[in-house]
């Protein structure tokens, strides 16, 4: 059996929470248009007859500006660690020199696979010129150009990781297709859609902790936090006679409802910790360990 860890890094916007979903065939990461909006390192586990191969998503590569970022970059690093494939993921239209220069900073010693991503977005001489560029720099192994967001092909993607997989035992049960609980899930559903309904600058201050998750007879009641920075956000937030989170809670129920696939009753409360995102008290209860 091949089996080992695919790990996929790139700049934010890139389309790594699209690919490991479209690969896990099931929503596992939160996908917005905005950048930065994967916090956590989310594995997604793939097991077949003659392989397994344990996917995971990364934050964006960025420069740290405060504690929340400088944790999102130790999930990077945390999964540069361990990784028997890289999957580099560009968006054929960003500046390939960028991705370039971060690409060598990262050091890869295992093989490494340039994902050349949006060709939905780009002309076939744009697809060519960018394969050009990555096909002959020195951590390239290989090139592959998809639109994660229109599909895959799942089969022939997964062929060419398996070529630089080792054999081995299984690490996961072949049931398991995440390492995360839950409540991890429906927070970040939560927080795609503040993501989604919310200007340019809230979705970054904010964050969601889900407080309780219990199944009764004929659905799950929820109860979650929004942790925001400031009183002025938690009143955009809320909006006119409370329409923001009304509209926000309604939306993150009906994704939450089709994720468990059961009745959801949902509770939204909105709270105030100033700076949390750099203060290491307020991170680790919030799940950025
Ligand atoms: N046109 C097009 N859009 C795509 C494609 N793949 C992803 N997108 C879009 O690009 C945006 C970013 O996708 P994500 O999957 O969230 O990107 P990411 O790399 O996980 O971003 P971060 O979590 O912020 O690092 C979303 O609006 C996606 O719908 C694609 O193949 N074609
Ligand atoms: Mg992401």
């Amino acid at each position: 059996m091949k089996v080992g860890f695919v790990n996929i890094f790139g700049k934010p916007n890139a389309g790594k929470s699209t690919l490991i979903n479209a690969l896990m065939e099931e929503k596992l990461a939160i996908v917005s248009s905005k950048v930065q909006t994967t916090r956590h390192r989310i594995k997604g586990i793939l097991t077949e007859k003659d392989y397994q191969i344990v996917f995971s998503d990364t934050p964006g590569i960025i420069q740290p500006k405060y504690k929340l970022h400088e944790k999102m970059m130790d999930a990077v690093k945390n999964s540069l660690e361990d990784a028997d494939v890289a999957l580099l993921i560009v968006d054929v239209n960003e500046d390939l020199q960028d991705c370039d220069n971060i690409f060598k900073s990262l050091k890869l010693k295992v093989p490494t696979i340039v994902v050349i991503n949006k060709i939905d977005r780009a002309s076939q001489e744009k697809i060519r010129s960018a394969v050009d560029f990555f096909a002959n720099k020195s951590y390239c192994k290989k090139t592959i150009t998809i639109s994660a967001s229109s599909g895959i092909n799942k089969k022939r993607f997964i062929k060419e990781i398996l070529e630089f997989l080792p054999d081995g035992e299984p690490f996961f049960s072949g049931d398991e297709i995440s390492d995360l609980q839950t409540r991890f899930f429906v927070a970040e559903l939560i927080r795609e859609k503040i993501y989604d309904l919310l200007g340019d600058e809230i979705p970054y201050q904010a964050t969601v902790i889900v407080n309780e998750f219990k199944e009764k007879s004929t659905l799950i009641k929820i109860s979650a936090a929004i942790i925001v920075q400031r009183e002025s956000q938690k009143a955009i937030m809320l909006g006119e006679g409370g329409k923001m989170i009304k509209k926000l809670g309604t939306e993150a129920r009906k994704s939450i409802e089709e994720f468990l696939q059961q009745k959801v009753f949902l509770e939204l409360f909105i709270k105030v910790r100033d700076k949390w995102r750099d203060n290491d008290t307020w991170l680790k209860e919030y799940g950025y360990h």
